[in-house]
């Protein structure tokens, strides 16, 4: 399997808009002369994420309370469903009195790139910030695409200004970027995912950085011209991006996507996701500690926090996979509050809970795999699959390694099987399997369609076989239906796919198990722990 990480080329309901209440929050909200300001639309979220009907997707949230409104700037994932790709050509604003309300002001088409930088190529409008300098006039820190760069890699940091947090922006720096491979020092890191922040005493700081490479300078008070050389910020462990830098009592927090994978991490088992993690300082550049995690890894690839205290509590803003048709190029922005705890020294963040997407119980139906706890032969699952996608439900146009069960290994075995144990025992006539390839049928390498493959009933003492017709198809599911058995746990096995000499791997999308009838399921969360499970002695 080629495991290459996601491409960085660089280069409840939604209820509908139309009460009355809604219009009156919306004029609420427009209740200002300017007419350059872009006309938004009313939204209401009943839930995560606040976009959540598939038609405009949102990313990279960075949030600004001014007044009495809390404002989201994000980006726009336009991809495909089957683009693996950053496609994002303009930034948008969502905007909010009152986050428990769900209603919101959708700022759609709010600025591209060349609208306001002469230097930069329009697209790549990633993740900006838009933050109020000593001045009280709002400057907009947004990560583009340097136009005819002669830098490796051409991401650049130019900077906006404007009188109001939703413009009309102009250009603050004219002359270029003030942040890129080249100015205002050479670096060779990717110069994205700004967060610049104001002290009380207003001075101003500069983080940014990705692909675990973090920078930071102190800027002068113009908000664009350096103060101080870059420093390489250290002490966040497994930093990898999306740096978010704030103050609360008196202490400097840097909230970040943090990647430390493996079976055993705090943060993230699979290579291609990432935690939210935190660490403190005493001083604006640091020294920093790591203080741990507080959001694990949601459901899109990429995590990015925006953290703000708004009206007396303190929310995150991150972007999940979970609106409709949604995906890891199709990311959407939710928000959830955060909780402190005071008691210790500096004040802890505590775990987020994201707020449900799904409810935990399914409506009925005969797929009954989402009950069920996961285990593999290939345990621990090396680190850039994701075991959970076998009952997820989701089968994604074009999938990330995360998104699939996976068995790919230097030396791949002659057999490998995955399995389901359910609380009590279940009564089963069917089943369903979708597998993930990328070599054909007979290859003795890379990842194919197994040779053949069969399920196996725990009986209570050993592993039955199932009698069944087993089809091997790469491109669709593959169902099979049985005379019904009842079970504590089901294993599908594998042979694998080879030429003779050695064997490719096995990767499977989604494995739905059909009980005889419709029932409502219970989602399970977690693998199957080694003991007890249902293990032949
Ligand atoms: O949206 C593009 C990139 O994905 C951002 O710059 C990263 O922080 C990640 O969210």
């Amino acid at each position: 399997m080629t495991a290459v990480p996601p491409p960085r080329k660089r280069g409840g309901r939604s209820d509908p808009f139309s009460s009355t209440l809604l219009a009156a929050v919306s004029a609420l909200v427009f209740a200002t002369p300017a007419l350059a300001e872009p006309p938004g639309i009313p939204v209401h979220a009943a839930h995560n994420p606040i976009l959540s009907d598939g038609q405009y997707y949102s990313t990279d949230p960075a949030p600004i309370v001014v007044g009495d409104t809390l404002y989201i700037l994000t980006g726009r994932d336009e991809a495909a469903p089957d683009v693996n790709d950053f496609i994002m050509n303009e930034w948008q604003v969502l905007a909010t009195k009152n986050v428990e309300s769900g209603d919101w002001i959708h700022y759609r088409h709010f600025l591209r790139p060349e609208q306001v930088f002469k230097w930069a190529e329009p697209g790549r409008a990633y993740a900006g910030q838009i933050i109020q300098g000593p001045d009280k006039r709002f400057y907009l820190y947004a990560p583009v695409l340097e136009a005819n760069s002669e830098n490796e890699d051409g991401f650049a940091i130019g900077v906006a200004v404007s009188d109001s947090p939703l413009g009309p922006w102009t250009d603050a720096h004219p002359s270029g970027p003030i942040v890129s491979q080249s100015v205002p020092e050479a670096n060779k890191i990717q110069n994205i995912d700004p967060t610049p922040f104001v002290d009380d005493d207003g001075r101003v700081y500069l983080y940014w950085g990705t692909f675990g490479q973090l920078r930071a300078m102190e800027l002068n008070a113009d908000m664009v011209s350096p103060k101080e050389a870059e420093t390489k910020i250290t002490g966040l462990t497994g930093f990898f991006e999306a740096a978010w830098l704030f103050k609360r009592k008196g202490t400097y927090y840097l909230a970040y996507a943090a990647n430390n994978a493996g079976p055993d991490s705090a943060c993230t088992q699979a290579v291609y996701h990432a935690c939210i993690a935190y660490g403190t300082a005493p001083s604006p550049l640091g020294p920093w500690t790591y203080r741990g995690v507080i959001l694990p890894p949601v459901s899109s690839t990429t995590s990015h926090p925006g953290i703000v205290e708004f009206k007396g509590r303190w929310y995150i803003t991150y972007h999940t996979a979970d609106a409709k048709g949604g995906g890891h190029f199709r990311r959407s922005v939710a928000i959830d509050e955060v909780h402190w705890d005071d008691t210790k020294t500096p004040a802890a963040m505590l775990r987020v809970v994201p707020t449900p997407v799904a409810p935990s119980v399914t409506g009925p139906q005969r797929n009954i795999a989402p009950a069920a706890r996961r285990m593999a032969s290939n345990w621990p699952v090396p680190v850039q699959y994701g075991i959970a996608a076998l009952n997820d439900g989701i089968v994604r146009d074009n999938p990330l390694p995360p998104d699939m069960w996976g068995s790919w290994s230097p030396n791949n075995p002659a057999q490998q099987w995955v399995q389901y144990q359910w609380p009590k025992p279940v009564t089963l006539n069917g089943a369903r399997i979708r597998f993930w390839t990328d070599h054909p049928a007979g290859s003795g390498e890379g990842v194919a369609v197994p040779k053949a493959w069969h399920l196996e009933a725990w009986t209570g003492k050993t592993w039955q076989p199932i009698e069944a017709s087993y089809g091997t198809s790469p491109d669709a599911f593959n169902a099979v239906t049985f005379k019904p058995v009842t079970t504590r746990c089901l294993r599908a096995v594998f042979d694998a796919s080879t030429d003779g000499k050695t064997f490719a791997a096995v990767a499977v999308r989604e494995w739905e198990t059909l009980a005889p009838k419709p029932v409502k399921v219970t989602i399970a969360q977690g693998h199957v722990p080694a003991s007890p499970g249902c293990v032949a002695n």
